[in-house]
């Protein structure tokens, strides 16, 4: 296999662990724990799993000759700078425990345990992918593990290669059922443990026990060497405004990152959208007035990040999409028997007068991905809209308008992007590939501790690796109750921008002025060798989260 001259390089980097965990290990148990809410219901469906300490390693524990154990390790979900080195980490961490221990990968995602497809995760392989980008050393995917027909067909296999604990690798929903199974596994007394490990570019998977999920801090770089680019670019051309949509399902935390790494004209934080109930309307005119403002002074560019989930958060867009998706689920084939050049009409007169207002004012092209592109849930496919387009399609006309009026003087001329595979799978930077080996290394120590339903903490981020403070939480404090396709489920809290906190308030304060200057930042590509400053630097969110 030919690779890069980074890729050799980068092989050789040995990731920095916690103090804690590079000799003998001490378990410190805390005070028993309580999910963060519902905790009736939750105790009640997890009577064997809740409760549990928290746990914490320290240095000097007693060596103990730990027999060989085989474990297996699952990727799920969305990939995520970073992957590997849980894996290596964890791989190590057995060896470590004993030499004889053997590491089983199962095949593109939790899928692979259910059908029985895995492969032995040998040193050599190991090798080849330390370091590296992707998840393409076993494949992930979507697959949900949430019934125990699935639970019992994993199980043939568990017993088969004798594995004594699983490990998966996920965000939010894929650690929920990795509890649910460790909780099934407990009151079958299986005598199999399941550890979770908290993934996902989003960095919605985070509280005060899990500070960051990994891959934020390695995709976020990717976007904002990109958007820094692009800003020099629109600095240096001065013709262009540029519109950038930005991955994140749902909550702005990669958008609100970059922003801060960045400095744009504008960023929309979905959060805030949400909270002030602003229209699509309202977000359009904002945008409209900081092209115009700028246009007054001259500048007629910028740069505006929009994130991935935005749709969703406008009130009235969550509206309009309820009742679109009542009504085509219900009258689907009379939509579809209607003229395509009479669709638009026919599906105005349908809706109620507030909905309708709304669809009768967006353009075009969005109408129709509203109505036709569904999932196979009869749900509209949100992140295929292109907000980037609906945004400057509807700024232009607002633009247009106000230029009849006598009230804008400029020129309008957008280019779009949409940042998101492209920093999924990227090289992960020292933090990232320094965080996941430990989360890896974490979860063998916690698997060698007999502790099922955890997920594999390491904390205190912003100091140097060495100071890093390594432990489990339980599962199920991280849970509350949640209506999921009209049923009340137990899941794992997605963590929103919260408006209060640090990173918002820090962008917040200085958004006007970034608006009107041009105060670009250009953090260039993410760097692995060199002086510490330029390539150990958490994220500005862990930063602002954590300054004293
Ligand atoms: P996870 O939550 O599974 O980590 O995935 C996150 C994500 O990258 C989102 O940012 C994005 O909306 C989605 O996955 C894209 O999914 P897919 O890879 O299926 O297109």
């Amino acid at each position: 296999m030919v690779k890069s001259a980074l890729q050799i390089a980068r092989a050789a980097y040995q990731p920095k662990l916690p103090k804690a965990l590079l000799g003998a290990v001490k378990v410190k148990e805390g005070e028993p724990t309580q999910s963060v809410a519902d905790q009736e219901a939750i105790k009640n469906l997890f009577p064997n799993t809740y409760g549990m300490p928290l746990i914490q390693f320290e240095e000097g524990g007693e060596a103990v000759n730990f027999p060989a154990i085989n474990v297996g390790v699952i990727l799920s979900g969305g990939q995520a700078p970073g992957g590997h080195n849980v894996i290596s980490g964890l791989f190590d961490g057995i060896k470590k425990l004993n030499k004889d221990s053997k590491l089983y990968g199962f095949i593109l995602g939790p899928g692979g345990l259910v059908d029985h497809k895995y492969m032995e995760l040998t040193p050599e392989i190991i090798d080849e992918y330390r370091n590296t980008g992707g998840f393409d050393i076993i494949g992930s995917g979507r697959t949900k593990l949430e019934k125990v027909e699935q639970f019992e067909k994993g199980l043939e296999i568990i017993r088969e290669l004798g594995i004594k604990a699983l490990v998966i690798i996920g965000g939010d929903d894929s650690n929920t059922n990795a509890c649910v199974l460790a909780e099934y596994y407990a009151a079958k007394n299986y005598g199999v443990q399941v550890i979770g490990c908290p993934k996902t570019i989003d960095g919605d998977l985070k509280n005060e026990m899990i500070e960051t999920s990994f891959g934020f801090d390695t995709a976020c770089k990717t976007y904002s060497e990109v958007i820094g680019n692009i800003e020099r670019d629109c600095n240096s051309a001065r013709k262009y405004w540029h519109f950038i949509k930005l991955m994140g399902r749902s909550a702005s935390h990669i958008a609100l990152e970059c922003a801060l790494q960045t400095q744009p004209n504008v960023c929309i934080v979905s959060e805030e959208v949400e909270a002030k109930d602003m229209s699509l309307d309202d977000v359009v005119t904002y945008i409209a007035q900081v092209v115009a403002d700028r246009a007054a002074a001259g500048n007629n560019f910028g740069t505006v990040l929009i994130p991935e989930g935005l749709i969703e958060f406008i009130p009235a867009m969550k509206r309009l999409i309820a009742e679109l998706n009542d009504f085509l689920a219900a009258n689907g084939d009379e939509f579809n028997q209607v003229e395509r050049s009479k669709q638009r009409e026919y599906i105005i007169s349908k809706l109620t007068p507030e909905n309708a207002a709304i669809y009768a004012s967006l353009p075009e092209g969005v109408a129709r991905q509203l109505s036709l592109d569904r999932d196979p849930h009869g749900n509209v496919q949100v992140s295929l809209i292109e907000t980037e387009k609906l945004l400057s399609e509807m700024v232009a006309t607002k633009l247009a308008a106000w230029k009849k009026e006598g009230k804008y003087v400029g020129k309008f001329a957008p280019q779009h992007h949409f940042f998101g595979y492209e920093g999924r799978c990227a090289a992960p930077s020292n933090f990232d590939a320094d965080y996941c080996y430990a989360l890896g290394y974490t979860a063998s120590v916690l698997i060698a501790n007999g502790k099922t339903g955890y997920m594999s903490s390491v904390r205190n981020l912003t100091a140097p690796a060495a100071e890093w403070i390594a432990g489990g939480v339980p599962i199920t404090m991280m849970m509350n109750m949640e209506r999921r396709h009209g049923e009340m489920k137990p899941v794992i809290q997605k963590a929103l921008v919260k408006l209060d906190g640090a990173p918002f308030q820090k962008f917040a304060a200085n958004r006007e002025a970034w608006a009107k200057e041009t105060a670009y930042v250009y953090p260039g590509p993410i760097q692995y060798f060199g002086p510490t400053e330029v390539c150990d630097e958490p994220t500005k969110t862990l930063q602002l989260e954590q300054a004293k």
